[in-house]
């Protein structure tokens, strides 16, 4: 071929890579970037931008040049002329594409070996995935730790009190998620950093991530896990703070588990318990005094000691008692005696019965708590 002809090929090319390169570079589709992860995610991605709009005007300019070009003329009945075979162009566009393909798949590599890695004196934090609503476990404050470190039986006993419907992340430090799920398969994902985990019954899934933006996001569920799926990511937000904003958190959510394991019955105990985010009643559950969540896959449980003491006047879903305090109780831990009239069986966790998940203590504070929710006051049983 003669270079005349060859020029303005090289012309072409050089203007369409020119385009994909700022395709690439100004493409803005993604949600805020608020970690150092998202960075390379996005990085990765506009450079595959960068060579897909490159190709994609090649072969488009391609066919529509081929169309107007050969285009069949007036009173052109012949067949077209026959190729066959060029081995040059072959191994072309075999070759290039191999070059591309194994440069992605290095940089691909690259990258998800980073996500994989964890940061640096991470702060390890809990992530459990339930119907319908996340749970965060949060390591001791430092106080705690002494103070706690001659106890290790209440220690354990408040670390799984450190827990929160909210994720609190500290700015430009390391995080390490230990994800795992109560019933069913649920996905940590949170469309800021980038990073998206299965988490699965029975087992511990990781992720890492270094959060670099102050702020407030969504935390999803990226695995349909039922009908309230989506109220996961109302309850669920990320709060990206300070340091020091991240210790103070930790201090109080330490006062607070402290507060319950020294009184663990007391009805205020079952209302932060509810309010917490350690069971995930506020997935389902309409509860005015305890947290601002409105979901309706359960009844509402305003005015429930009220409703409780006539369904056991009509010896409705009690055991151990005839009192609303029974039915209470019964309604938590044996759901299916008694279905709530328009509601259907089954939804309710059936788990809530098994100590290992409420204990006995937890379960009374609850079952204390929710006496004190009359329709009218004074409630007829205080
Ligand atoms: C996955 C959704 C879901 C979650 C989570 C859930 N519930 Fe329920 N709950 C239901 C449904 C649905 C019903 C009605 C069907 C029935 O009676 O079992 C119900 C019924 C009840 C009732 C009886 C209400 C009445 O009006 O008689 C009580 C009390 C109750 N739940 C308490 C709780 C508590 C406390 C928690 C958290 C520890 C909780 N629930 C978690 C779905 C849920
Ligand atoms: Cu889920």
């Amino acid at each position: 071929m003669r270079l005349n002809r060859l020029i303005p090929v090289i012309i072409v090319l050089a203007v369409f890579l020119a385009i994909g390169i700022v395709a690439g570079l100004t493409a803005n589709w993604f949600p805020d970037q608020a970690s150092a992860e998202a960075v390379s995610v996005d990085s990765l991605f506009n450079f595959m931008l960068a060579i897909a709009v490159f190709i994609f005007l090649i072969v488009e300019v391609g066919i529509v040049y081929t169309i107007i070009r050969f285009r069949v003329r007036k009173g052109d009945e012949s067949d077209g002329r026959n190729y066959h075979g060029n081995t040059a162009l072959e191994i072309t566009w075999t070759a290039i594409p191999a070059v591309i393909v194994f440069v992605l798949a290095i940089l691909s590599f690259q990258v998800f070996a980073d996500l994989r890695t964890p940061g640096e004196n991470a702060v390890v934090i809990g992530a459990r995935g339930q119907q319908f609503q996340w749970s965060f476990l949060y390591p001791l404050p430092a106080r705690g730790e002494t103070e706690l470190a001659n106890d290790p039986e209440k220690r354990d006993k408040v670390l799984s009190y450190m827990v929160d419907s909210a994720l609190y992340v500290p700015l430009n430090h390391p995080v390490t998620m230990d994800i795992t799920a109560v019933d069913v398969m649920h996905a940590f994902y949170v469309p800021e950093f980038r990073v998206k985990q299965d988490a699965i019954p029975g087992r511990v899934t990781n992720t890492y991530f270094t959060p670099t933006k102050l702020g407030e996001y969504a935390v999803e569920c990226a695995e349909l896990c039922g009908s309230g799926h989506g109220n996961m990511s109302l309850i669920s937000k990320v709060h990206i703070v300070e340091q020091a904003d991240f210790d103070a958190y930790l201090e109080g959510l330490y006062d607070k588990a402290i507060g319950i394991v020294n009184d663990p019955r007391n009805a205020e105990v079952g209302k932060v318990l509810l309010a917490s985010g350690r069971y995930p009643c506020s997935g389902c559950h309409i509860l005015t005094d305890a947290y601002p969540t409105q979901n309706k896959i359960g009844p509402s449980l305003n005015g429930i000691a009220t409703r409780a003491a006539e369904h056991a006047a009509n010896g409705e879903g009690v055991l151990g008692g005839n009192d609303a305090a029974a039915y209470i109780r019964t309604s938590i831990v044996n759901p299916n005696l008694y279905i709530v009239a328009g509601y259907p069986p089954g939804v309710m966790p059936q788990n809530f019965g098994d100590r290992s998940i409420m204990p006995e203590d937890d379960l009374e504070a609850i079952v204390n708590y929710l006496l004190t929710q009359c329709s009218e006051m004074p409630c007829p049983q205080q």
